[in-house]
């Protein structure tokens, strides 16, 4: 049994792991950099170590710190949270060798999914539809150009240790394969150390859907429906919602069933994303998230599950408090991010916060680490709150944002809440109607 959590982490989601701690009765341990010595996961948990300088190589990405942080505090697990150190198979297999719970899925299924090429492979494998693309990594200029030739133009470049938006190159026709594949191989030879690419058809107006799995180790898995993803910035996501304003019951239950049984063939631990692109009422596997996701509180909310509590189940070896036919999705929910930025450039807006109110009443869930008074520091991403909230159907849902939307007050810096404020206005917005380009061109034409 686990009684003792260090989280390794800061800011709403390391609330959100807390809360779920306490409603196990599970004490928590909380991490923070000097930086962060007046942060709210600080004061919430039940016992906190400083394990560094505000730099994240220093403190919340130093893994000796957060090792001896658990060694001093007698934690027998860390749940990572998202970012950080949360898909760092090396940290994974560091705390197998001293013992150390991770609260997530092996180093091995870590690694698997964090080289783009083998993930591939291994869904391709496992019967998850992907885009049409090389086999594998494409060893030079004379391959690039005969696989390209085959898949048909426009392509894609990708350097297998990217993702998240890291490291594509775009080639419309033969004229620019040359420097697609050359430049996303040095690019990624200088980003990640690693110059191996694939080539895939490229996609030209999809949605980004994402599947969210779970599974317990030993060969049992489910879905829990997917999320549309597909508004976002420089591939950062702004608003996210479930289910998938495109996805009706059927497609929902194909896509999750083959999902659920590759998570479950390879005795996948814990949550999980599977993402895809989404195109004429076709899927097509892009990549895999070993981790909890920032969005998953949308999901939460039409399953009316705690996602973290079970993964901490998982993690102690417990089954899933849930089989598949206890899944029943309820009504609509969506995600926006309050973010510390400064329209419209979304520069970052660090600052003193001089006055915060959270909105509240049915339907609406705020994680955030804000209170009135706290100084958002300059070190770290600027993800300050995110506003969820869950009706019977969108439309419910969508007037339910509205109304939180004018309830909450966030003083002293500049956010992103006035741009949810004019995106609830769009036509597009309001059916469901966006694609992945959606945003970036409402941005070009809306703030300059
Ligand atoms: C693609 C694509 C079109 N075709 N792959 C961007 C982030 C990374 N996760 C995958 N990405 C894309 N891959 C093919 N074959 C378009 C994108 C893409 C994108 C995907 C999801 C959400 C937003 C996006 C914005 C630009 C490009």
């Amino acid at each position: 049994m686990i009684e003792k959590i260090l989280i390794a982490n800061r800011g709403e989601i390391a609330l959100r792991v807390i809360r779920a701690c306490r409603e196990m009765g599970i004490r928590s341990v909380a991490v923070h950099s000097t930086a962060d010595s007046d942060a709210m996961h600080v004061r919430m948990a039940d016992e906190a170590v400083c394990i560094g300088p505000p730099p994240a190589p220093q403190s919340y990405l130093s893994i000796p710190a957060i090792i001896s942080a658990c060694e001093i505090t007698g934690a027998q697990a860390i749940h990572p949270g998202y970012g950080f150190l949360s898909e760092n198979a090396n940290f994974v297999q560091i705390l197998e060798d001293h013992d150390i719970t991770f609260i997530g899925p092996t180093a091995e299924h870590i690694r698997i999914m964090g080289d783009k090429i083998t993930a591939i492979e291994t869904m391709k494998a496992l019967g998850v539809p992907c885009v049409p693309g090389s086999e594998g990594a494409v060893p030079d200029l004379a391959a690039a150009r005969r696989v390209a030739a085959e898949i048909g133009y426009p392509v894609i470049v990708k350097a297998t240790a990217g993702g998240g938006g890291r490291g594509m190159k775009l080639a419309l026709n033969e004229d620019e394969i040359d420097t697609a594949f050359q430049t996303a191989r040095a690019e990624a030879k200088a980003a990640f150390g690693n110059d191996e690419v694939y080539i895939e058809k490229y996609l030209q107006r999809p949605r980004h859907i994402e599947i969210q799995v779970f599974g317990d180790g030993k060969g049992r898995a489910v879905h829990l429906g997917e999320r549309d993803c597909s508004l976002q910035r420089r591939h950062q996501k702004v608003f996210e919602e479930a289910p998938g304003p495109a996805i009706d019951a059927e497609t929902r239950a194909r896509i999750g069933r083959i999902c659920a049984e590759a998570v479950a063939t390879i005795n996948y631990a814990g949550a999980g994303t599977i993402e895809f692109l989404y195109e004429d009422g076709e899927f097509y596997f892009i990549e895999m998230n070993t981790r909890l996701q920032v969005e998953h509180p949308v999901t939460e909310a039409i399953f009316g599950v705690d996602l973290v509590r079970e993964q901490i189940r998982v993690a102690e070896g417990l089954p899933m408090s849930f089989t598949q036919d206890d899944l029943v999705l309820n009504g609509h929910a969506i995600e926006v991010r309050i973010n510390a930025e400064r329209l419209p450039d979304f520069s970052p807006s660090p600052g003193r916060i001089t006055q915060y109110h959270a909105p509240g009443g049915l339907g609406v869930r705020i994680d955030s680490a804000l209170y009135d008074g706290y100084s958002i520091p300059p070190y770290y991403d600027s993800l300050i709150g995110k506003l969820i909230v869950h009706g019977r159907d969108r439309k419910e849902a969508l007037a339910r944002l509205n109304r939180a939307l004018n309830e909450l007050i966030v003083d002293g810096v500049d956010t992103t809440i006035p741009l949810f404020r004019e995106l609830l206005e769009e036509p597009d917005i309001l059916a469901g109607t966006y694609n992945i380009h959606w945003l970036e061109k409402w941005l070009e034409s809306n703030m300059g």
